[in-house]
């Protein structure tokens, strides 16, 4: 991993339906990311916020989705820049916002890959595989379609920008699925894409499923880019999501996944999304996700010191 990290702001909630996500990023900011950052021995390039984008297409799709034409625009935005900063050498933490903003972070970042010869893998961290396309999503919220856009299915051409370089579906674990659509379970099974449930999560536990991907990434020299989203998380210890659902990872599930990552030395580029602050209690879930992105950087168990609230 690189010595050096960028954080790009994406202030966007037009994907979900609840308001709040527009706040993710100064969440993150105030609980700590920089400093964790810092503290692990990197250097920092805080890029604050992208902007609202400057100009909204005029597309039309599928009657029943929420405020298309905004998300779109976001896309276009944000693929551009994650191209731009997967392809510098700094490690790029994007801060959102909901995770509609993984329409372009994966489809930037796997053009980025492309251009280097490399193979885009990415570890899914969610209780939903956000694998809805435009005539599937039965809410409309576009936050359910991310994943089902970067791998190029069906419905989003003539809307939503190209897909530079889908993503390869043999190339995906997702974990910690609790809650997933009629078509998402159709699609899922149909591509084979490799998917540890909660259930599976209790079987197996998560070093087994992460040993076995994470050796996969590195025998194919691949690039690794990890979307944590705050339901990934069990509510209890994560209650700052707009769609929490009982029964997520655990405390230590979530912090070994992300020492297991570190200790690969395999993660190129990070979202850390769905963060709404506004349901938050005193900041205990942006100051978790500062956590856990610290267990990412390197930080041990041992060096954990005791905080004062
Ligand atoms: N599958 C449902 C839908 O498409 C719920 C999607 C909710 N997604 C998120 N992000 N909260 O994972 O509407
Ligand atoms: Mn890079
Ligand atoms: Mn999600
Ligand atoms: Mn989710």
């Amino acid at each position: 991993m690189t010595p050096h990290c960028t954080i790009l702001g994406l202030p966007l909630q037009a994907g979900t339906g609840r308001g709040g996500c527009l706040m993710g990023p100064d969440a993150f900011r105030t609980a700590g990311l920089g400093e964790v950052i810092t503290s692990q021995g990197f250097g920092l390039t805080d890029l604050g916020n992208l902007p609202f984008p400057a100009s909204v297409p005029e597309v039309t799709g599928p009657a029943h989705l929420k405020k298309l034409p905004e998300i779109v625009a976001w896309t276009r935005d944000i693929q551009t820049q994650a191209a731009q900063l997967a392809a510098q050498d700094s490690f790029p933490i994007f801060i959102g916002g909901d995770h509609s903003m993984a329409a372009g972070t994966l489809t930037g970042v796997a053009q980025a890959a492309a251009a280097l010869g490399r193979p885009q893998f990415v570890l899914w961290l969610d209780a939903h595989p956000d694998m809805n396309t435009l005539t599937s999503s039965l809410s409309g919220h576009l936050h359910g379609t991310p994943m089902a856009y970067a791998l190029g299915l069906d419905s989003f051409e003539g809307i939503f920008p190209p897909v530079p370089a889908p993503l390869d579906p043999a190339n995906i674990c997702m974990m910690g699925l609790r809650s997933v659509d009629e078509a998402e379970h159709r699609f899922i099974a149909e591509l084979g894409i490799d998917v540890y449930d909660m259930r599976r999560i209790d079987e197996l536990g998560v070093v087994k499923p992460m040993e076995a991907f994470l050796r996969r990434v590195a025998q194919s020299n691949g690039l690794l880019h990890v979307s944590f989203d705050v339901d990934f998380l069990d509510p209890e210890i994560a209650p700052a999501v707009g769609t929490t659902v009982p029964g997520g990872a655990t405390f230590r599930e979530a912090h070994l996944i992300m020492e297991m990552i570190h200790d690969s030395g395999l993660a190129s580029s990070l979202d850390l999304t769905e963060l709404n602050p506004f349901l938050d209690i005193r900041g205990k879930t942006a100051t978790l996700m500062c956590d856990l992105t610290a267990s990412l950087l390197g930080r041990k168990v041992l060096d954990r010191r005791t905080r004062g609230l």
